[in-house]
């Protein structure tokens, strides 16, 4: 039986990735780091069959220490403050968990378990500013944001790692990726939920910043297959995963109200506190390589997304009471 150790496994992405790895027949470690309270809810469904190992980004010897002693197979890592938003009021924070959090792992890994095979979770965040579209792994990097720069030292520490110390790591350039387990802060999550508050009349209008920023959205469930599918070939190598498609978020926004019948004209207003310092206009990936390498291919289209993330929502409020109108 494999081990796989994912740090982050509380987060969106990790909760799918246990799944995914459990069904594979997988001992699955997870790193979570100390907490006053321990709500785990993406993982409460797991907790039976996952082990859980408590260790933080921050700090060396805790990593070292929770690979020495799973001794992983694979190694997922997925732990970051991974909201755009938050870096800029906390760019220093954001580097030592983001930036540096990579460095830690790989160091951890070299010293305790060298054979192991590592992902590191990269971003078309580090894609910033367009250069070209779509973009690839060949496509140079102009980050828009203290986190975006954090990823593109991630990024760069893991192909080093590759190519000095000859470890089996490899970089996954993620376009965004959404679920109804979605953080309430990133845009998608915002969205559905706030169309669900409004149709259960809950609230009267969402607040949003900009509405004509353009983004390659998939499912979450399908990305953590392509990160499975990146430790499994003969030699590492890095991939960009993303649909091949761009929309806007006012077109989420539109199609997100039409599932409960509802014009996200009349709800939706825009507020400059939503506003980015630097905003990532386009992001756009082309997933060619994935799908001609790893046979990776979206199964989940944007519509039926937003679909599926509005009637999750909605389903939360009408299990706590809440008819829509
Ligand atoms: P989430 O924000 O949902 O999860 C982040 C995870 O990181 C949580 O489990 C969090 O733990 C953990 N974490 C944060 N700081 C630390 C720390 N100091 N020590 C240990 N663990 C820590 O992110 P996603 O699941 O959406 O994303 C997973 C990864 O993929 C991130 O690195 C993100 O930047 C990257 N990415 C995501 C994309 C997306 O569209 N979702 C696209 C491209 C890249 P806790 O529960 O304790 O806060
Ligand atoms: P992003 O996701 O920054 O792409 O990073 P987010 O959903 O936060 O923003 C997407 C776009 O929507 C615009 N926007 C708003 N965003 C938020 N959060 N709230 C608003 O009210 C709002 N209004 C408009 C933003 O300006 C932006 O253009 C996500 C994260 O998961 C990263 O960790 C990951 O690396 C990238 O995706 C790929």
């Amino acid at each position: 039986m494999p081990t796989a150790l994912i740090t982050g496994i509380t987060g969106q992405d990790g909760s799918y990735l246990a799944e995914l790895l459990l069904e594979k027949g997988y001992r699955v470690v997870g790193i979570v780091r100390r907490s006053s309270t321990t709500p785990y809810e993406r993982i409460g469904h797991l907790v039976d069959r996952i082990e859980l190992v408590s260790a933080d980004l921050l700090d060396q010897t805790s990593l070292t220490d929770a690979v020495a002693d799973t001794q992983p197979d694979e190694i997922y890592n997925l732990a970051a403050q991974s909201f755009v938003q938050t870096s800029w009021n906390q760019p220093v924070l954001t580097g030592e968990f983001t930036a540096l959090g990579v460095t830690r792992m790989l160091e951890a890994m070299k010293k305790a378990a060298p054979r192991a095979r590592f992902y590191q979770a990269s971003s078309s965040e580090q894609f910033g500013k367009v250069v070209e579209t779509p973009q690839r792994e060949t496509t140079p990097f102009y980050p828009r944001s203290p986190y975006g720069v954090a990823k593109v030292y991630g990024h760069w520490i893991t192909v080093n790692y590759r190519e000095s110390f000859g470890l089996y790591a490899v970089s996954g350039i993620l376009f965004n990726h959404e679920s109804p387990r979605r953080g309430l802060e990133f845009v998608t999550r915002k969205i559905s939920d706030g169309v669900a508050r409004i149709a259960c009349g809950l609230s009267t209008e969402l607040r949003l910043g900009n509405l004509e920023a353009r983004r390659d959205w998939g499912f979450a469930g399908d990305y953590v297959d392509a990160m499975w599918r990146m430790l499994q070939q003969d030699a590492p190598d890095d991939y960009v995963i993303g649909t091949g498609e761009t929309w806007s978020v006012r077109e989420f926004c539109e199609l997100a109200f039409r599932v409960a019948d509802l014009d996200y004209r009349e709800f939706v207003k825009t507020d400059k506190r939503f506003e980015r310092p630097a905003e990532v206009d386009l992001l756009v990936g082309d997933p060619s390589k994935a799908k001609a390498q790893l046979g990776w291919e979206r199964r989940v289209s944007f519509p039926d997304l937003v679909s599926m993330m509005v009637h999750a929502d909605m389903e939360r409020y009408r299990l706590q009471g809440h008819a829509p109108r």
